[in-house]
This record gives C-alpha cells, sequence and structure tokens, in this order.
C-alpha cells in the first residue's frame, strides 16, 4: 500500500484538528467516534497527539484512526513519532522544535510525506521552511489549558510577524495558527494575524479543546467551519 501522493496545493489546512485523550477532554469517549464526528462537521486535517501512551498503544489507535481518515480521504498526522507514522502509512507528521529534525524526519519519511513543524519565533520559522517544512504550525496564540506552555504565547501580533518575516525573506509555506482558538475568537485571530497589505494569511486553524471538549464535536466543527468559510480568503 502506497502512501497518497499530493501536491501543497491539494492540501486542505482550513480546520486542522489536534487529538487530546486525557479525561478532562475526552472523558470515557470513544477518540475514534469523536474524530469521526469532527471530520463530518468538516474538520479538514487531523494530527494525532498523545503525550501519555506507550509505543503499542500508540500504533493501536493511529491504525484505528487511519482506516478513519482514509474513509472520508482526510490526511491523518502524528505528533513528534516518526516511527508510529512509518508503521501506520499514514500521510505525515507534527514535530515541535526538540523533536526529530526535519531532514532526518524527511530522510526517513519521503518526498510526499507531510512534515509539518511547530514555530513560536521568526528564526524557527524561517529555518523550518528552508528545512521543507510542509507547513508550519503557529502558537501558542493564546494561553490554553490544553498545552500549558507560557514560555511561547505571542498573540496574534507574533504570528503577524512571522508571517510577515516568511513572505519577505522568500520562504512561502503553508502556515496554521494554534492554541485557545474557538468560535468566538477565531474571525479576530485570522484578521488580526494577516498581513493584510500584502494579504498574506493564515491556511487554517488548528484547535484542540474547541472540538475534542464540545458536547458535540460534529456541530463545533461545523460551527467553526461555517464561521471560517463564511469570510474571505477561506470562502
Ligand atoms: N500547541 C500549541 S498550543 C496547543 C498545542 C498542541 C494546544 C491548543 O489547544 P486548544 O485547546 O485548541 O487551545
Ligand atoms: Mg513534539
Amino acid at each position: 500500500e502506497w502512501r497518497k501522493s499530493h501536491t501543497d496545493a491539494d492540501l486542505n489546512y482550513t480546520l486542522y484538528l489536534v487529538t487530546d485523550s486525557s479525561p478532562q477532554i475526552l472523558g470515557d469517549r470513544d477518540l475514534c467516534d469523536v474524530v469521526e464526528q469532527a471530520i463530518k462537521g468538516g474538520v479538514t486535517i487531523v494530527q494525532l497527539r498523545e503525550k501519555n501512551c506507550d509505543t503499542r498503544e500508540f500504533i493501536e489507535k493511529a491504525r484505528r484512526l487511519h482506516a478513519i481518515t482514509k474513509k472520508y480521504d482526510v490526511p491523518l498526522l502524528i505528533n513528534d513519532r516518526i516511527d508510529v507514522a512509518l508503521a501506520v502509512n499514514c500521510e505525515g507528521v507534527h514535530i515541535g522544535q526538540d523533536d526529530m529534525d526535519i531532514h532526518e524526519a524527511r530522510r526517513l519519511l519521503g518526498p510526499w510525506a507531510i512534515i509539518g513543524v511547530t514555530v513560536s519565533t521568526v528564526e524557527e520559522a524561517i529555518k523550518a521552511a528552508k528545512d521543507g517544512a510542509n507547513y508550519l504550525g503557529i502558537g501558542t496564540i493564546y494561553a490554553t489549558s490544553t498545552k500549558k506552555d507560557t514560555k511561547h504565547i505571542i498573540g496574534t501580533a507574533g504570528v503577524a510577524r512571522i508571517l510577515s518575516a516568511l513572505h519577505k525573506a522568500g520562504h512561502p509555506v503553508d502556515c496554521v495558527g494554534i492554541g485557545g482558538i474557538n468560535e468566538s475568537n477565531v474571525h479576530r485571530i485570522v484578521y488580526q494575524s494577516a498581513v493584510d497589505r500584502d494579504r498574506i494569511f493564515l491556511k487554517g486553524v488548528a484547535v484542540v479543546s474547541a472540538i475534542m471538549a464540545a458536547p458535540d464535536p460534529q456541530a463545533a466543527a461545523k460551527r467553526l467551519k461555517e464561521k471560517m468559510t463564511s469570510v474571505p480568503p477561506y470562502g
């Protein structure tokens, strides 16, 4: 079985779901059910993020989840673990500044894999773009209880600085924002992050709790997706 080949232009980052299996967020629901509901509501790309899971269990979850995402033709990325992505032959990985180097990840995963990187500074963003990341996850935009990482809260001004620097450096790369995004601030985040004179926008928004913790994940995803696609540049 071959990994679905794609060009970056095929990828739709509009509504990017990052999973969280912690009891506070998932409760006693099944991860695959929640993600399937979210996809039905309009999620366009999924990242499996497991911070407390042994390798065997991680691979089993990834395999089950990939069976679902494939049904809807939605790419599945694995947080941190290149080996897990290889084991289940999914579409790619999302790595942070402390994870494997992009070049090594690319060598292991091949030219068709989607490799996303978390960045919170201009320097990290330019390096990741030069190193061939397919997209950047820019954040943390707002403080969030989902990731207690107060060192890297950059606000929408920080996102705009990074988008602008990438443009000026001549390194266009798809970017999504992450951190504290919900249906009441998504428009504001998108517009405040934009480098408007140059019409440079985020390609999408990545959320955890706004969908994963919602009582009805499908409805929550649908409302967020409608918010996103009701306005340029997404609509
Ligand atoms: N990386 C930066 S913030 C964050 C991650 C994984 C969590 C975002 O969670 P939420 O619930 O969407 O604020
Ligand atoms: Mg990581």
